[in-house]
């Protein structure tokens, strides 16, 4: 089993968090800088697992007479560097992942389906490495910015900041509850029901099941962290919802559904996979089951399997429902079998960006998600949004190669007679960074 005191804490359970900064920066003078890593602790995945511990313990308060549950003090750290950082701290040799090593996220711009225009700092592809930094409010986590940034003083330029703000139910901006499913890593977590069982290799390098042999010793402990600035257009799939509500009443008379708002509601779980409170469709196909959406134990207790075999196999999910393009479950005779879906597994450790669509906020106001996956190889986690959600005949069934369409969330969403097609999500940007394990982050410093 993998030493958890010297992997660092957002990678596989997930910083706890109420605000967010990830500071991205350059090194100035590669002396001092080490010379500052030396003293910088980041927290490790023990760290954290402890403070789940209390958070829990605090949930149970909560339950009994309302604390919050942001009373549960954290200020928690990472960093992690691109490959322009490792080749300026003198670390050249490469980490046989082909993505990272090759440099920026923004030569992959096109396989990526990336059309707009990125900011400047992923655009430049110049970040040299990542500070993330996590707390229970956004005072705590500016603070712990701060005295990262001091203790770095002047041998780090700050380039660029993004911050993330949890949304009241851990929903993000389309409504959805998100980060119900990840993989539980074989040894380190009891399994929910239906959660999809990984070898710790396919998230943390060097370990069990790393897909890359004969890597170099100092990436042992370390992962692949992605982090994508992905707009989200709320108000524009709040209409697309609406204006199709009315073709979904029909086609399925059978669902029953009596109003518009219920229509689009449905349509809008049948873009994800899951309704608003997280309820998979497969198991509430037609109307929302919140109860079901909160409990962990039933939430991911579910595939793709049909109950008659004379039903279409996307009689409850679409093909290209966001879940079910990114995560198939079970697929018979289909691609990929199961092997293939664990070993493209993503520890998801996102947070949404900007304010929360209110009938008093601007509708124009920017806000999205700062999308951040872990994995011990990119080319088999991440790009699963290329190879799966852009890519409009997988899952393949059988042998028919069938247009099921992109995932409407990643990519192009379907359009009802007279509508164009649409999307609804768009990349403002990106980078690949590599998170070394502390040890040796304390062997840089010293180097
Ligand atoms: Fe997705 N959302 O917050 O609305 N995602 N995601 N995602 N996503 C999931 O199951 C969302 C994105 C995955 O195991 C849910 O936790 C949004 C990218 C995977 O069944 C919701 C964006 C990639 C799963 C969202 C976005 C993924 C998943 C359901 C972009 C990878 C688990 C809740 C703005 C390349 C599937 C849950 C499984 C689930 C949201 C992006 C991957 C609600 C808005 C870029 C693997």
């Amino acid at each position: 089993l993998p030493d958890l005191s010297d992997i660092q804490g957002d990678i596989f359970y997930v910083f706890p968090k109420v605000a967010e900064q990830f500071m991205f920066f350059s090194i100035k003078d590669v002396s001092a800088f080490k010379k500052n890593l030396g003293s910088f602790t980041p927290t490790s995945s023990i760290n954290v697992s402890e403070i789940l511990e209390k958070i829990n313990q605090a949930k149970e308060t909560a339950r009994n007479n309302r604390t919050p549950l942001c009373q549960v003090d954290t200020s928690l750290s990472q960093i992690a560097f691109s490959r322009a950082g490792l080749n300026f701290l003198g670390v050249k040799e490469l980490t046989k992942d082909t993505n990272f090593d090759k440099g920026p996220m923004k030569l992959d711009r096109q396989s990526l389906g990336d059309n707009a225009s990125w900011e400047k700092v992923f655009e430049d592809g110049s970040s040299h490495g990542v500070f993330t930094i996590a707390a229970n409010s956004t005072l705590n986590c500016q603070k712990k910015a701060l005295e990262i940034e001091n203790a770095f003083k002047s041998s780090i330029i700050i380039l660029h900041r993004e911050n993330g703000q949890v949304l009241p139910n851990h929903v993000e901006h389309f409504g959805f509850r998100d980060g119900i499913s990840q993989p539980a890593i074989k040894g380190l977590a009891a399994p929910h029901p239906g959660q999809t069982v990984v070898d710790p290799g396919i998230i943390i390098m060097g370990c069990t099941g790393d897909p890359i042999a004969g890597r170099p010793a100092w990436t042992k402990y370390g992962s692949m962290m992605v982090f994508r600035k992905l707009a989200q257009d709320v108000p524009g799939f709040n209409n697309y919802l609406a204006s199709h509500s009315e073709d979904w009443r029909k086609i399925l008379p059978q669902a029953n559904l009596t109003t518009p708002a219920e229509g689009s509601a449905w349509f809008g779980a049948r873009c994800f996979g899951r309704w608003k409170s997280g309820a998979p469709i497969q198991l509430a196909p037609y109307r929302d089951d919140p109860a079901l959406g909160e409990d962990n134990e039933r939430n991911n207790n579910f595939d793709y399997t049909v109950p008659r075999l004379s039903e279409p196999n996307e009689y409850f999910c679409p093909f290209n429902a966001h879940i079910r393009k990114t995560a198939p479950r079970n697929l018979l005779n289909y691609r990929p079998n199961k092997q293939e879906l664990a070993d493209s597994s993503i520890v998801r450790a996102g947070i949404p960006y900007g304010p929360q669509l209110t009938p008093t906020c601007p509708q124009n106001a920017e806000r999205g998600l700062l999308f951040v996956c872990y994995q011990s190889s990119i080319k088999g986690g991440f790009l699963l949004q290329t190879q799966w959600a852009l890519d409009s005949s997988f899952p393949v069934v059988g042998t028919s190669i069938k247009d099921h369409g992109q995932d409407p969330i990643l990519g192009v969403a379907p359009a009802a007679p007279g509508f164009k097609p649409q999307s609804f999500v768009t990349s403002k940007g990106g980078e690949y960074f590599f998170v070394p394990a502390i040890s040796t982050i304390k062997k840089w410093a010293s180097a």
